[in-house]
């Protein structure tokens, strides 16, 4: 079974999308996610220039040897495009040999390890009556857990609030919280962490007295906090009992996180930037997390993710996969397949696409009651709708960056 075509798709219904779709001499299709948020079309060129050329003829059953070709051969090895473009061959290897097997993924991974994958999404609100409002919408669409954002006094904007606008050139769709903005420019956010650091634990409070003790609650940092400041909230939401603190500290630095640990046991998630296992190397061994971030889309695909995972569970460490709308259908479907199959399921983040990206990509995943489940076609359970993606050119689009009261960049 050889790679007779290799094809790099490029789709912006409500936002942009990089797609692989490969196809074999005996007309087998498998499609893999290669979509890196404000950097796509670098990941097109990778693909375009540097790997489709040799994908072409190659078996496409030995995915484990195409994977370490591709890792290995190259000589500069991870970094975030570069990975993003294997994971999209990975997965798309997957998706032909399930379909080639006749079974759904999660069979060749080893079988359902669960009936169904509990999902988070996402609530928030500049204020506490705006944040109550849309913890109520989410229990309303059958969310079992829920991620809580909170605006904060004196900020105009900051990551993670919904805009009811939509994006600009998509006025009237609304994500729950879609970050990339079109545009020529990223737009500019204000921060102040003190201030952040004094707001959140009295949202959390109002939350929690508002919806009880049993609601899984979560929360992300993105990035912001110096490792004491981190420690500082962690600690201050202990009476809140969050289901995780996510990336609570910037992800360059993973020893930050044993400052952390020292002084908090809320539990910690970290790795939605992060591209290898050498990223998790030490914060596993060490357990300094709790939860691994990472997507299958940004990961090296099923092939590495599932080495992490494996590595993680090791320590009791649970998986928390990325799920926001900048992982296509593609990726989230490979995402419910492995999340299905290993032992060691945390949660899987899920948010909603828009309607213009459910017609592009049409999908066999299902959403009941909370749970998530990958569906029984054989392969991803995804196909990609070629006109329909074509209507859609890629717009170019930013994710905004983040400043400070005195104008000093700051993470976002
Ligand atoms: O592309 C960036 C987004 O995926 C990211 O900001 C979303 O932090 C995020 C999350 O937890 O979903
Ligand atoms: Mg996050």
């Amino acid at each position: 079974m050889k790679i007779d075509k290799a094809e790099v798709i490029v789709t912006s219904p409500d936002r942009n999308f990089v797609t692989l779709k490969l196809t074999t001499d005996d007309g087998l299709t498998g499609l893999g996610d290669a979509t890196l948020n404000g950097r796509e079309l670098a990941v097109v060129a990778y693909l375009t220039e540097h790997v489709v050329p040799l994908l072409l003829g190659r078996d496409a059953q030995n995915i484990e040897d195409t994977w370490q070709f591709l890792y290995r051969s190259a000589y500069w090895r991870r970094g975030p495009v570069t990975m993003a473009a294997i994971s999209a061959v990975d997965v798309a290897l997957w998706d032909i040999k399930a379909k080639a097997a006749g079974m759904p993924l999660y069979q060749l991974l080893g079988g359902a390890s669960r009936t169904g994958l509990l999902a988070y999404g996402h609530a928030s609100g500049k204020s506490l009556p705006e944040v109550f409002a849309s913890v109520n919408s989410h229990l309303e669409q059958g969310y079992k857990a829920i991620r809580v954002q909170t605006g904060v006094p004196g900020l105009e904007s900051i990551y993670g609030i919904a805009s009811n606008k939509g994006l600009p050139g998509n006025e009237g769709v609304r994500y729950d919280h879609e970050p990339a903005q079109r545009g020529a420019l990223p737009a500019e956010e204000d921060w102040d962490t003190r201030a952040y650091l004094r707001h959140v634990p009295t949202v959390f409070e109002a939350v929690r007295n508002e919806f009880g003790p049993e609601l899984p609650l979560l929360h992300d940092g993105h990035h912001r906090m110096t490792p004491i400041q981190a420690a500082q909230l962690g600690k201050s939401l202990e009476p809140y009992d969050l289901f995780w603190l996510e990336d609570c500290t910037p992800a360059e630095n993973q020893e930050a996180l044993r400052l952390v640990r020292q002084h908090t046991t809320t539990p910690l998630a970290i790795g939605e930037v992060f591209n290898s296992i050498w990223d998790y190397q030490q914060i596993i061994r060490e357990q300094l997390i709790d939860y691994v971030r990472s997507a299958v889309t940004h990961t090296g695909g099923i092939t590495h993710l599932k080495k992490i995972l494996e590595f993680a569970g090791q320590y009791q460490i649970k998986s928390g996969m990325h799920g926001p709308t900048d992982i296509s259908p593609v990726g989230m479907a490979a995402a419910m397949h492995l999340g299905l199959a290993i032992h060691n399921f945390g949660i899987q983040e899920y948010m909603k696409h828009g309607d213009k990206t459910n017609a592009v990509f049409e999908q066999s995943y299902s959403w009941n009651n909370g749970m998530l489940h990958p569906g029984n076609k054989p392969g991803l359970g995804v196909e990609l709708d070629v006109d329909e993606a074509g209507k859609y050119p890629y717009a170019t689009a930013y994710l905004p960056y983040n400043r400070l009261a005195d104008g000093t960049v700051h993470d976002w």
